[in-house]
């Protein structure tokens, strides 16, 4: 640090320079993302309330019911306005809060957790620091081949995991088949909607047709939904809902010093943005279900339209019929990691897996990006 400060301005100078190496989602060059420019509200929202730390939440009870109040409304969008759970930082820390309160509840020693092979990362962060082992399913088609699972299931399995939206292709693994499962072994099943929360429950309403994933299963005891994906909200912002309090109760702790007068919240992280409850509460009661089901449903035509688009072009092979508003593709005679780096060339920005490069499209994303990214493919 140097020894005295700059003037706003040459900091601000600096800064832009800087600044300028970053990609940003209004270039409309990120197709690989599924983040998005937050809503100008919510990011005016969110500025206000810097100094809110919901980590002492006895200190900020208002911001408290706000969290309690989003938890409901995001509930009630998952068919169960009873849930109960945080506003945490990302999937990331909402799958490890799902993974750990399912570990403690358990009091299981060499605990099992089956999931599909598919799954984010974020559970192989989760079982590496709670040393619980992972039985990873394999996929067919994309999703999860339930056929596999019932001989992996013994005494030591505490939990299931099933994706809605998964991390490669948008998929949704079949969640009400892993319910009845979950039902018959009593074995509680955990969602990861991260992605697919904010935008299926508004798809369902109009004519596209995809299963229940949500609460209305019985088997499904947990659901993660990430607001900072689809629903548009300023970064960190994840919700863990639980059908009830038993797993959260498992992870409760003893600090009793807080200047709030209350113990710390169930969660992983001590100090944490009250800004994204406050921001969060405030953009879904800006927009409501309308607003939300007008960005899902473009998001929804423009994938379609980027389809068809790809399916035009000669060599290209298509992975799976999109179901969400994320499309894998791959070349016939080029390996993937080579076409990436063709198509990076030109300033785009794509995912890579090893079976297919992603495209995301998210609400930044219009028609004239398309045909741009179009153009540059066929080139
Ligand atoms: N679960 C699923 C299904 C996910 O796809 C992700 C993240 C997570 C959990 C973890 O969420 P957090 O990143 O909020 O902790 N999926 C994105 C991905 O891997 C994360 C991301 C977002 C990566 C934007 C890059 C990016 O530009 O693609």
């Amino acid at each position: 640090m140097r020894n005295h400060g700059l003037s706003q301005k040459d900091v601000n100078d600096k800064l832009t320079r800087i600044i300028k190496k970053d990609t940003n989602f209004n270039s409309g060059k990120i197709l690989g993302s599924m983040c998005t420019t937050p809503h100008s509200f919510s990011q005016k929202i969110y500025s206000k309330y810097l100094e809110k730390n919901i980590g002492d939440p006895g200190l900020i009870l208002g911001t408290q019911k706000l969290e309690n109040d989003s938890i409901r409304m995001i509930g009630s969008l998952l068919s169960y306005p009873d849930a109960i759970g945080n506003v945490v930082s990302g999937g990331t820390e909402a799958n490890i809060i799902a993974l750990w309160t399912a570990r403690n509840y358990s009091n299981t020693s060499n605990a099992e957790v089956i999931l599909p092979s598919h799954s984010h990362h974020s559970f192989d962060k989760a079982a590496d620091i709670l040393g619980l082992k992972l039985i990873k399913i394999p996929s067919k088609n994309g999703i999860m081949d339930v056929n596999h699972i019932e001989k992996k299931i013994t005494r030591n399995t505490i939990l299931m995991i099933g994706v809605a939206g998964n991390t490669p292709l948008g998929l949704i693994d079949p969640i009400d088949e892993l319910s009845d499962l979950a039902i018959k072994f009593s074995i509680p099943l955990h969602v990861d909607a991260s992605f697919g929360g904010f935008i299926i429950p508004f798809l369902r309403k109009s004519e596209y047709k995809i299963p229940e994933f949500d609460f209305s299963l019985p088997g499904v005891y947990s659901i993660v939904v990430d607001p900072h994906k689809m629903g548009m909200a300023p970064i960190p912002s994840s919700c863990i809902l639980f059908r009830n309090s038993k797993f959260l109760n498992s992870i409760s702790s003893n600090v009793d010093y807080l200047s709030g007068g209350q113990k710390p919240r169930k969660t992983l992280l001590g100090t944490s943005p009250g800004a994204s409850i406050i921001s969060l509460w405030a953009l879904m009661n800006f927009l409501g279900k309308d607003g939300y089901s007008k960005i899902a449903l473009r998001c929804m035509k423009n994938t379609q339209y980027l389809y068809e688009k790809l399916n035009t072009i000669s060599g290209i092979n298509i992975i799976q019929k999109p179901v969400l508003n994320i499309i894998g593709f791959k070349f016939r005679k080029i390996p993937n990691q080579l076409l990436a780096k063709k198509i990076r060339k030109q300033g785009w920005a794509i995912s890579v897996f090893p079976t297919h490069i992603r495209l995301v499209i998210m609400p930044h994303i219009n028609r004239q990006h398309i045909d741009n990214f179009i153009d540059s493919l066929s080139r």
